[in-house]
């Protein structure tokens, strides 16, 4: 669905060696009280990374005991034929054994598209004639507060670059992480966090005004201060890493929540998805195109997931849990 005038445009300003062959994101689109919402954007393609040989070095809370690394590999494996699966073409990076968080890639850079005027001003007439209303997307390198996943940024440029007809950066003192910021439509929630600072967040929003999009802050509790904690230390503030580490927007107006952020302003206008304190890793889940990817051992919250429509994925993440990871940081879709 991409526009011939948006692929004459990248011809134009792009060099040969540069692959946009996924095309840009298809959005599908419903009507609400304020006129037109983007309802879900159809992903064509992720970068994903393997984890290394060391990566029970990384960054932890958990204490869950140190990850396996052959079955981290096979979980990974299985992780990337299940966005296959939802249609996905793949780019997998290099392991890279200085950063043993790396394939945690999510955080490294926030994937956006550009809503046109036309949303504004024609949009039916656009939907109608099947082309896309998405002129351009840009990539945002975050600035990961954690010092030893700052470096993580420098591999994941050289492939943006070659992937996207543009490129911002979160710059001093901002500090982000990517899961942090969940899309909504064309609204993204941005979680201040332990890892992500109001300045970080407050850049974020400008570049996505500038695109077209509304933003919110939520406040999960941290600081934005660099931890300097490694595995086995326990984390100081908010028991939510990330604000996707408790929140995740399935499309159709409906929001997974843990129980911690169901109260919230922010999200009294969804439809919710709650999910119990004893259950909240399963939060994390990710809508890709047709499917809901969801972590294996929450048999009921899959349960409900099919009860709503919804096709699931059940993918184990046993070893990536260890390291408080979960489904949505293991890829940047697009
Ligand atoms: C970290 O603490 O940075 C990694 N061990 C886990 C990052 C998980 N990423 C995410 O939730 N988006």
């Amino acid at each position: 669905m991409k526009s011939h005038d948006h692929q004459t445009r990248c011809n134009r300003n792009c060099e040969n060696a540069r692959d946009f062959s996924g095309g840009t994101p298809v959005p599908l689109f419903q009507l609400n009280a304020f006129g037109v919402t983007i309802a879900l954007i159809m992903f064509t393609r992720a970068i994903v990374r393997p984890p290394v040989p060391n990566f029970a070095e990384g960054l932890t809370t958990a204490e869950l005991g140190a990850p396996d690394y052959e079955r981290a590999l096979a979980q990974h494996e299985a992780y990337c034929a299940a966005l296959e699966q939802c249609g996905l073409k793949l780019t997998r990076l290099e392991p890279d054994g200085r950063y043993p968080d790396s394939t945690f890639v999510e955080d490294t850079a926030v994937a956006i598209s550009q809503i046109t005027p036309s949303l504004m001003v024609g949009l039916l007439p656009h939907v109608r004639r099947g082309s896309s209303v998405f002129t351009e997307r840009c990539a945002v390198l975050t600035r990961p507060s954690a010092p030893s996943r700052r470096g993580e940024v420098a591999s994941i440029r050289k492939v943006l670059a070659q992937l996207f007809p543009a490129l911002s950066e979160i710059q001093t003192p901002g500090t982000l992480d990517g899961g942090d910021v969940c899309e909504a439509g064309n609204h993204f929630f941005i979680g201040i966090s332990e890892r992500t600072n109001e300045a970080g967040a407050q850049q974020l929003a400008e570049m996505l005004a500038a695109l077209g999009y509304t933003s919110s802050f939520v406040d999960i509790g941290g600081t934005g201060v660099p931890p300097v904690i490694h595995a086995q230390d326990a984390r100081a503030a908010s028991d939510l890493l990330h604000l996707k580490s408790g929140l995740a927007y399935l499309g159709d107006n409906r929001m997974v929540v843990t129980d911690a952020l169901a109260g919230r302003a922010e999200f009294a206008d969804y439809d919710l998805v709650r999910v119990s304190p004893d259950e909240q890793y399963t939060a994390n889940c990710v809508r890709v195109n047709n499917y809901v990817l969801v972590a294996a051992g929450y048999p009921a919250f899959a349960e409900r997931l099919l009860e709503f429509g919804y096709q699931t994925i059940a993918l184990e993440m046993s070893e990536f849990q260890k390291m408080d990871g979960g489904l949505s940081c293991l890829s940047l879709r697009f």
